[in-house]
């Protein structure tokens, strides 16, 4: 299996976040790519590729057929304007949201604020410290992810229903069209659909998220297929999710939610539940491409997550997503056991490649 990387995924290195109201190292650390990093390399069934440098030229209007404008810019420029308004050299972190209840609608002009509201303004939580390097880094991210998905729709004519993985970081779930939050600056899944729709000419494509966490940034940004696990209400994003979410507008019933109790989430629970997801997309038509958020977060021992999957879970996971029978992008979201992290993913993709040959 190709197998695309890039060293600048790693330069984004936040000292700390805030988790249950104390100060802790950063969990989503650049250790955790390296990691995965060094235990594909000792497999003979991975090969690495790096992106190009001047692959895609506009790499920009990639990551604006899913992000506002306003949104990029933010990214680019916060640290800098954040530093010379006094705020921590550090990071930026915001201490105010814009909750629903707090603005009275068109009262406010959104286009001055200062460095500290604007921080609040594109961020929903408090696991996404924006650091010096981070815009470079979430950038990286979605150039590898292109160029997976380029090398997949071109592979794709002459070895068909094989699968390519971006190993990637920061994360992209979580980030919404002009919000970042829960460690995602930019959705990386959702900037490679948007690719293979609009520049491959493709005609449908569905996002299979099986991080333990509800994929709230993708969740309804297009017309297709997005099935999602959520152990909703018991965890973060907490307000997303349910099962009674079923995507807005053009996307209604496109959206599919699987909430798992934590307690109830064991291997046998979870494949059976992501057979049920698989049936739908394989009922879904015309599907021709498979991305999927890769996210191994649901181990039994991830530190800040409930299911109780077991290292064999993951060869199964693989397999399951190998019978849909489609080109797959992998792409990886989260994880953060670092003694299991790199078996994991291994083995979610090895069941992948042994299923389908
Ligand atoms: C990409 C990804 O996996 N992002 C997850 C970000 C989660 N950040 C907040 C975690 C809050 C965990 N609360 C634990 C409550 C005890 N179950
Ligand atoms: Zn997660």
């Amino acid at each position: 299996m190709k197998v695309y990387y890039g060293p600048e995924c790693l330069c984004h290195d936040p000292p700390h976040e805030i988790l249950s109201g104390r100060l802790v190292p950063y969990l989503e650390s650049p250790r955790r790519l390296e990691l995965v990093k060094n235990t594909l390399s000792r497999s003979s069934s991975f090969v690495f590729l790096s992106p190009e440098q001047d692959w895609p030229h506009n790499l920009l209007s990639y990551v604006l057929a899913v992000h506002t404008e306003e949104y990029v810019d933010h990214l680019k420029t916060i640290y800098d304007d954040w530093v010379v308004d006094g705020g921590d050299k550090v990071a930026v972190l915001p201490e105010t949201f814009l909750h629903h209840r707090l603005r009275a609608p068109n009262s406010l002009d959104l286009s001055n604020l200062s460095p500290i509201a604007r921080a609040g303004l594109y961020c929903f939580d408090l696991s996404c410290p924006i650091t010096n390097d981070t815009f470079q880094a979430a950038i990286a991210a979605a150039q590898v992810v292109l160029t997976a998905a380029r090398a997949l729709a071109d592979d794709h004519l002459a070895i068909p229903d094989r699968g390519t993985f971006a190993l990637v970081r920061p994360p992209g779930h979580h980030a919404q069209d002009a919000l970042c939050g829960g460690y995602c600056f930019l959705n990386n899944v959702a900037i490679a659909a948007k690719y293979l729709l609009q520049h491959r000419g493709c005609g449908s494509v569905a996002i299979l998220d099986i991080d333990y966490h509800h994929g709230n940034g993708s969740r309804w940004m297009f017309r297709l297929p997005f099935c999602g696990y959520e152990p909703t209400p018991d965890d973060y994003p907490y307000f997303t999710g349910s099962a009674g979410e079923r995507g807005a507008g053009p996307g209604f019933g496109f959206n599919h939610n699987f909430p798992l109790a934590q307690k109830d989430a064991t291997d046998d629970v979870y494949c059976g539940t992501l057979q049920q997801a698989a049936d739908i997309i394989r009922q879904s038509g015309e599907i021709e491409y498979l991305i999927v958020s890769l996210g191994v977060d649901t181990y039994q021992e991830d530190p800040i997550c409930g299911f109780l999957l077991t290292q064999r879970c993951y060869p199964r996971i693989g397999e399951i997503i190998a019978s849909l029978g489609k080109p797959t992008l992998f792409v990886m979201e989260g994880g953060y056991h670092l003694e299991t992290l790199g078996d994991n993913v291994a083995s979610v993709l090895l069941g992948f490649e042994q299923a389908v040959v």
